[in-house]
């Protein structure tokens, strides 16, 4: 391959980060914010809230002594480390259901990218867990699935 589409393709992958980066500070809308002692999580989706199927979110976590409203700014994002996020959905007189999410560190620590799969809709309560140089932890808070 020569240089120049080298460095084509290269400047391409380039705007395309750059471009997602961007959507998601601007366009992201709260699906709930969970303050605890220790951190503030906030999850964030396009759409701002969870549907029945397949969902993408973004999971932040930050400072209880950041200013209020502080949405994700750099300097308030915490490393949390390791993260999980569960879901379960009692049913009366059935197993409860169960989802969890997968999610992968984004570059910046303390903001992660989640995808989650939901068979139907209906409250569910959600578990978050960390562990990490900002100390260790877990939450429980409910969130609807519409
Ligand atoms: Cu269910």
């Amino acid at each position: 391959m020569n240089r120049i589409l080298v460095g084509t393709i290269l400047g391409v992958f380039l705007l395309a980060g750059a471009h997602a980066d961007i959507a998601w500070d601007a366009d992201l809308k709260t699906i709930k914010t969970r303050k605890t002692k220790d951190v503030v999580i906030t999850l964030r989706s396009e759409s701002g809230q969870w549907t029945q199927g397949k969902n993408t979110f973004v999971l932040e976590f930050t400072s209880p002594s950041s200013p209020p409203g502080a949405d994700a700014g750099q300097a308030a994002l915490l490393d949390v480390g390791q993260v999980t996020l569960s879901t379960v959905m009692p049913m009366p007189g059935m197993a409860p259901m169960l989802a969890g999410a997968t999610l992968t560190p984004d570059k910046v620590a303390g903001r992660y990218l989640g995808t989650i799969s939901f068979p139907d809709s209906g409250a569910r309560q959600v578990t978050v867990t960390w562990d990490g140089p900002a100390g260790k932890g877990s939450t429980r808070f409910s969130v609807p699935v519409r």
